[in-house]
Order: C-alpha cells, then structure tokens, then sequence
C-alpha cells in the first residue's frame, strides 16, 4: 500500500501539473453563484462541475481534482460518473471529507474542524466511488491574542487523525493548515502563525505514523494581512514563504500544493512563478487552487449554456499559466496574449 500512495502523491505533483480545488460545500458554491445571480440548485451545480471536468485539452496542466460529497456521486450529462470521466482522462479524482471548521470551545474566535467520527467508514466508500486523494482544511486566524497554542494543537491532532485513516484507508492526505490573511497584520507575523501551525503538524503527524512520502502539504502562501497599509510585493512574499517552508516542512513530502486563499487570480500565479524560479527546492511547489483557478471561468460562464466554451477556455489560461509557474516561465505578460 506504500508503494501506491507514494505513487500517487508524486503523480498530484508531475512536472508542469497541478490539482483544481473543486470542492467548494453547498453553503461556499451558493455564494459563487450569487455573484452571477445563479440559483444553487443541485442541477446547476452539476452542469457547472461538467464544464470544468470536460475543458478540452487541460489533462495536459491538472493532475487532480477535489470533489465535494454531492459531487463524487454526481454524473456527466451523458451519465458517465464524474470520477471515471476524470480517471478516463488521466485526473486523478480526490475528495474533501472534512466537516467544516466549527467554533473551538472556550476559544472565542477560534474553529476546530470537524469530521473525524466515521471517517473510516466514509473513506472506504470513497475509495469505492474511486478517490485516490483527499484533503482536510484547518483554519487559524491571526491577532494579537491568535492563533492560540491551543488552537494550533487541537487542529494538528485532527489533522494528524485524519492523515492516518485516510493512509490505511489506501488515499493520500492533503493536508491543509490554511492561515487566513484577513486583518492588517504584518508579513513578519504571517510568517510566524504559520511556521508554528506548520511546526505542531509535521510533530503530530510524526507521531501518529503518517508517512510523509504519502502526503502532500497544502499551506497559505505567506502574505501581509489583506487589510495592512504597505504589502509585500511578489519577491518578499516568495522569499518568507519559502523561508517557512524551509524551516518546517521535512523533505521527504513529495510536493507543496498552495492554495489561493483570495489573491487575486494573477497574484497567485505571479507568487508561485517566482518560488520555483528559486528552485530547486527539496519538494515540488505546485497549486490546489480554488478560486485562482475558478473566478474567470465562473464569470464567464454566468450560468448560461451558451457560455460554455468561453468558459473552459477561461479555465484552460488559468491552467495554462499555473502551470508555467511551476517551472518558474510564466511572465504577467503572457495575460494579455491569446492562448
Ligand atoms: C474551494 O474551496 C474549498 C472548500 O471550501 P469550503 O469547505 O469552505 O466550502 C477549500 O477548502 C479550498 O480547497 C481551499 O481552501 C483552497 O481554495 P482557494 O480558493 O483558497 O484556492
């Protein structure tokens, strides 16, 4: 079992390829689709996840795909399920199975995420339906009281939890501490709150057996807090984030797949092009982008079926361009070009 899972988390990182985060639950997709004036119904959803899965030609740049609960189950128009019309082209299927981060008790302003009861069970119908990945999301605040000790240790212990049924279970982990940027807090700080959540779950993870050549890491990107006067520009960003990753994350994890966490499109391609164009690196730098790899693509498309192509090929740049950051050649140049 080994073998496979190293397998597949080197397959998530191959060379110019990264995962979509197409996992967004009921409750986030909702508010995707408010920005378009689309009613959430199960059908739209669907046919929205069908767009992105059947963009002609972007195998070539995505090498997973994060599915929500509702959409593992969920089939093409021409009733191929979802998971094989991935797997048939070569996109490794992989699922969220985390239950949402909740308030932490007696932690005001905290979460915990939730989900750990059953997970053994869930993962194995998952695997049935054909995951081969998953992914579990802690988030941490930043303040001057947070991110508290507490909070950091009782989401790297569910993390760790998670890591370890989903390797018996035969699926890599992704596991994503994300620190979130909002407030107008400094690089230095971001900096800080995230090598030391990265810190307590490479130890938890350690000590519940995870094998780190089985897992991939999905961080933040560290960044001044979106609300702070006078931010870090592309080059300090990628030099702190690479200076966290450094000290925290141990070299036997294949591959880093950053999330986006509400940069801007453009930014979070431009931030990932000038990490690898530091490499090499002991682990892969890649992207698990959700709205990075989304926002044109959604706008476009507005729910319209007459949209369509223009929307995959919104989604297909998007690819396209993350993908050439991995090798460090994109250039914000390439955005006016035709592609
Ligand atoms: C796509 O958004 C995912 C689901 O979020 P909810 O569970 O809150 O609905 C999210 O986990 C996502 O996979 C990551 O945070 C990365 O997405 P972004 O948009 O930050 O790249």
């Amino acid at each position: 079992m080994g073998a496979e899972l190293h397998e597949t988390a080197k397959a998530l990182v191959a060379e110019g390829k990264g995962i979509l985060a197409a996992d967004e639950s009921t409750g986030t997709i909702k508010k995707r689709f408010d920005s378009i004036q689309l009613e959430s119904t199960e059908d739209n959803r669907r046919a929205y996840r069908e767009l992105l899965f059947t963009t002609p030609g972007v195998e070539e740049y995505i090498s997973g795909v994060i599915l929500y609960d509702e959409t593992i189950r969920q089939s093409a128009s021409d009733g191929t399920p979802f998971p094989k019309l991935l797997a048939d082209r070569g996109i490794i299927p992989g699922i969220k199975v985390d239950l949402g981060a909740k308030p932490l008790a007696l932690a005001e302003g905290e979460t915990v995420t939730e989900g750990l009861d059953g997970l053994r069970e869930r993962f194995a119908e998952y695997y049935e339906l054909g995951a081969r990945f998953s992914k579990w999301r802690a988030t941490y605040s930043i303040d001057a009281q947070r991110p508290s000790e507490y909070c950091v240790w009782t989401n790297a212990h569910a993390l760790g939890r998670y890591a370890a049924l989903s390797q018996e279970a035969g699926i890599v982990p992704i596991v994503e501490p994300e620190v979130l940027m909002d407030g107008d807090h400094s690089i230095e700080r971001a900096a800080k709150a995230t090598g030391r959540a990265q810190q307590a779950l490479f130890t938890e993870l350690h000590d519940q057996r995870v094998d780190l050549y089985g897992t991939l890491l999905k961080p933040n990107m560290v960044l001044s807090g979106y609300e702070a006067g006078d931010r870090a520009g592309v080059n300090e960003v990628a030099e702190a984030t690479l200076d966290v990753l450094t000290r925290h994350v141990p070299a036997a994890v294949p591959g880093i797949v950053f999330l986006s966490g509400g940069q801007t499109d453009e930014d979070a391609t431009a931030h990932l092009n000038a990490m690898n164009a530091r490499g090499p690196h002991p682990w892969e730098l890649s992207f698990s982008y959700g709205r990075a790899l989304q926002a044109p693509a959604i706008k476009s498309w507005g729910g319209d079926p007459a949209n369509v192509e223009e929307a995959q090929k919104a989604f297909y740049r998007r690819a396209k361009f993350n993908s050439a950051a991995r090798t460090g050649s994109y250039a914000p140049e390439m955005e006016a070009a035709a592609v």
